[in-house]
């Protein structure tokens, strides 16, 4: 593989994309993809067949791919778009990175901290951009709350909550979900924690438990997490699929922030309160709907083509992205950090990401031993 895959851009013509994983979520990156000025999917990669023909038949794509390395053999890219499950992600960055050609990746960006730093590195190495779809953050009433906390609305906070409870069949879809042995902490915890980082800012100490509800999946479906932040926030990150409340809220988000100077709270429904001293102020943040939106997850939706709109900007403007992967690493370090606190029953100090990799490393030796 060499430099030769890159696309050589003409000057304002769009950035030519190929997405790798045609499943069951790459249809909104798809649909997305459609709407965003500036970038185009010219390719499609799945090493399943029918997956890969049902979907260059409904988005008229016509060059299609069973491997990832004849795609970046045959095409001259700007970036690739990883929409595959974890197990796979080390191995289609790193080709991405030794073809020099920019990526996105789907979260969870990695099942250790040693493939995900691993993956920083080829692309630092590489000299490409690395950005991870962690699109939670990206959803319009998420922002909201984040610009409102940016403002000083209600002053310096000093103690927040993060939930998502719900009881939202997502096996049905991913079925997959149901037989990892880690199930919400990595699947959708790091959607919850990620926002936790994006509000009040990195994490010094983490303490969790974890339980499973559900007997008939593989792993926990219920995780609590207490976070002590630098900026000197405690917050409260709480996750369930074990949860059946009287209206679903799946896939929302719920938040809570007190601050020196007032409170703020995203209710159900996108209402996003602000209240200080000088009065209460409400807002419907709604997300956006498009013509492909579907009921529940119009949120999620258009928290991809948020992030997609993001990843086009950062290209051009040769910027890091929000969510790059040298960010993201902090994040799965939450995520490794909750299954260890639960499993220690102690809290957990979080080591910098290159020391945590290393610890994981080691560790993952020792077990071989
Ligand atoms: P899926 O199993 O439905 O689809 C994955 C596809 O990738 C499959 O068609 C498979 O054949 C293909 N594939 C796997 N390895 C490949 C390889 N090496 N080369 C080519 N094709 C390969 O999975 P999904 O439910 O669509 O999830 C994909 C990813 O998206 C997961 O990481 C999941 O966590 C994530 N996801 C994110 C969100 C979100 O809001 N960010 C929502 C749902 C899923
Ligand atoms: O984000 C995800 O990966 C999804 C969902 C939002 C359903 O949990 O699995």
């Amino acid at each position: 593989m060499s430099e030769a895959n890159r696309s050589e851009r003409k000057q304002g013509a769009p950035l030519k994309g190929a997405l790798i994983g045609c499943g069951f979520f790459a249809r909104n990156h798809l649909h997305a993809w459609q709407g965003i000025e500036g970038a185009e999917i010219v390719a499609l990669c799945d090493a399943d067949e029918e997956r890969l023909q049902a979907a260059g038949r409904d988005f008229g794509i016509a060059r299609l791919y069973g491997d990832a390395v004849t795609l970046l053999d045959s095409e001259r890219l700007d970036f690739v778009d990883i929409a595959t499950t974890a197990p796979s992600h080390r191995a289609l960055v790193e080709l991405a990175a030794s073809a020099g050609v920019a990526a996105i990746c789907q979260k969870p960006f990695a099942l250790s901290m040693a493939d995900a730093l691993a993956m920083v590195h080829a692309c630092e190495h590489a000299g490409v951009p690395l950005m991870v779809h962690e699109n939670f953050r990206w959803q319009a009433a998420i922002r909201a709350a984040g610009q409102a906390l940016r403002e000083g609305r209600i002053g310096r906070p000093f103690w927040g909550r993060v939930s998502f409870r719900s009881a939202f069949d997502v096996f049905s879809g991913q079925p997959y979900l149901a037989r990892n042995e880690r199930f919400i902490v990595e699947d959708l915890g790091i959607h919850v924690l990620d926002i936790a980082r994006f509000l009040f800012g990195d994490v010094a100490r983490l303490s969790a438990t974890i339980a499973r509800v559900n007997p008939q999946i593989a792993g926990e479906d219920v995780a609590t997490m207490l976070l002590s932040h630098v900026s000197g926030v405690t917050s409260v990150v709480d996750c369930s699929y074990a949860s059946r409340l009287p209206h679903e809220l799946f896939p929302q988000t719920l938040i809570e922030v007190d601050g020196a100077e007032g409170t703020l709270r995203l209710f159900a429904d996108y209402r996003l309160q602000i209240h200080t001293r000088s009065g209460t102020h409400d807002e419907i943040a709604m997300p956006q709907s498009f013509p492909w939106s579907c009921a529940p997850w119009e949120a999620i939706q258009e928290s991809v083509a948020a992030i997609q709109t993001h990843w086009v900007a950062s290209l051009n403007g040769g910027v890091e992205p929000a969510t790059s992967g040298r960010d993201n690493l902090k994040t799965l370090q939450l995520v490794e950090a909750t299954y260890e606190s639960a499993r220690r029953g102690e809290t957990t100090v979080l080591p910098s990401p290159e020391l945590a990799a290393g610890q994981s490393a080691e560790s993952a030796g020792e077990a071989l031993r």
